[in-house]
């Protein structure tokens, strides 16, 4: 509050505030050097007042200007312009008799940063008695502005495994105190972060660049940074912000089967079937191409019967087959299969332990069962039928077809014993006459 505002020159006028109200303002001669240069430059060798922003005690005695022709008679001081009688009005004002200069109204340096007003000495006659004369007012900045960051969060993205010094993100904050001033010297610094040190911020221009090596995204995906700005270059007001910086993903874990080896049974003779599921592990971004897997069969398979697709949401491979496979010439098959991602792995990645893992598929022997395709037969006879009629002719399918076996006919229930079955051909023939009156007949 109570710094020294100014002191100008030559003139030995100096101007401080805080002072006791029997202050009296320096005196000032706007006039005085007039005469000795050039009209064009005199208004540059008067000097400026300074008067700093935020002065409560109000009206205040700025300066006392005086001519030296007050010998000749009195003489009647004015002012003129912004902040006088001009916007902002009424903030200057001076006594036309004794020529003080009052500041009558707070000023705020970042709204207005100096005024600039005409001065005039009139006799009392209203007659000029000197050439009206600049009079400037520079209004000396306070502290009174916290910085402010631009946002409230800033984010950053770099790639996991970046070199230390690699840039991030850049803070950014303003102070509407005077630029030229320690009151706007801002200094910018990391509040919190994770132990230990991550990241770091140039105290000068906010950038945010990472330190340590070995930035690891799937240990730590995502940091979040407490940022601090303070003026007075560090040791003034504050403000906070955060930053969010996120680690991108590189493909810098091998995928893994969780297991050395498989097993699984496939049915003979199908093709275009599931027989299982390899179960695998990447540690990265799941969904990416560096978390993708992607299946090779290296061996076990030179008839080319299998194929793995990968389950886009499980990241399984799924084994299948693509022709079908025969009990008879291979009970077993053992395949060697080997996964990687979609993305190339980076060069310095571990290498991957089970990489590669043994499919073992043990085929199952087919022996289904015949079907009937008509199943039951409905038939209706003549009433009195002869024995020997024919009444129905069945003919079942074995899908077994890789396998030659007889299909033999027998029937099974006939408590009257009316039928005859063929055993080799399944036709069906009568053997007795069919009574009406029978339980066993429906609908007559
Ligand atoms: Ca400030
Ligand atoms: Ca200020
Ligand atoms: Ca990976
Ligand atoms: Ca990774």
């Amino acid at each position: 509050m109570s710094r020294a505002l100014a002191s100008t020159g030559f003139w030995g006028l100096g101007l401080s505030l805080g002072v006791p109200e029997s202050w009296r303002p320096s005196t000032l001669h706007p006039w005085r050097r007039a005469g000795a240069l050039s009209r064009v430059r005199r208004a540059w060798v008067i000097p400026p007042i300074s008067v700093s922003e935020n002065h409560k005690r109000l009206p205040y005695p700025l300066v006392q200007i005086k001519s030296d022709k007050q010998p000749l008679g009195s003489v009647l001081y004015s002012i003129q312009g912004p902040g006088v009688d001009e916007e902002p009005r009424g903030v200057f004002s001076i006594d036309k008799f004794t020529g003080k200069v009052y500041l009558n109204a707070m000023l705020d340096r970042e709204q207005t940063d100096r005024f600039r007003l005409r001065a005039f000495a009139l006799d009392l006659g209203g007659s000029t008695l000197e050439d009206p004369t600049d009079l400037e007012i520079v209004v000396v900045d306070q502290n009174d502005n916290r910085p402010a960051f631009v946002r409230e969060v800033f984010v950053g993205r770099v790639l996991e495994g970046a070199a230390p010094g690699t840039y991030v993100t850049k803070a950014e904050a303003t102070d509407a105190d005077d630029p030229e001033t320690d009151n706007a010297a801002l200094r910018y610094s990391i509040l919190e972060q994770g132990a230990p040190e991550v990241f770091s911020i140039d105290e000068h221009t906010g950038e945010i660049r990472t330190v340590q090596v070995g930035l690891d995204r799937e240990v730590v995906a995502v940091y979040n940074l407490t940022l601090q700005v303070a003026d007075m270059s560090g040791d003034g007001l504050t403000a906070t912000a955060s930053a969010i910086i996120s680690l991108d993903d590189i493909n810098d874990n091998a995928p893994e089967f969780t297991r050395d080896e498989f097993f699984m049974e496939a049915t003979e003779a199908v093709s275009g079937v599931d027989v299982g599921r390899l179960e695998v592990e990447d540690r990265d971004l799941p969904g990416s191409p560096n978390w993708a897997a992607r299946f090779t069969i290296l061996g076990g398979d030179p008839d080319g019967q299998f194929a793995i697709r990968t389950d886009p949401k499980t990241n399984e491979g799924v084994l299948s087959l693509v022709k079908p496979l025969d009990y008879e010439s291979r009970e077993r098959h053992e395949l060697q299969v080997l996964v990687q991602n979609e993305a190339p792995l980076q060069a310095a990645a571990p290498r991957a332990v089970r990489g590669q893992a043994r499919v073992t598929v043990w085929v199952q022997d087919a022996n289904e069962a015949p079907v009937f395709p008509e199943n039951p037969l409905r038939t209706s006879l003549a009433e009195g039928a002869p024995p020997g009629t024919p009444v129905a002719m069945f003919s079942a399918r074995d899908p077994d077809t890789r396998q030659l076996q007889r299909l033999s006919y027998s029937k099974d229930y006939d408590p009257e014993d009316w039928l005859r079955v063929d055993a080799a051909t399944g036709r069906v023939l009568t053997q007795r006459v069919l009574s009406p009156a029978s339980p066993f007949l429906k609908d007559g």
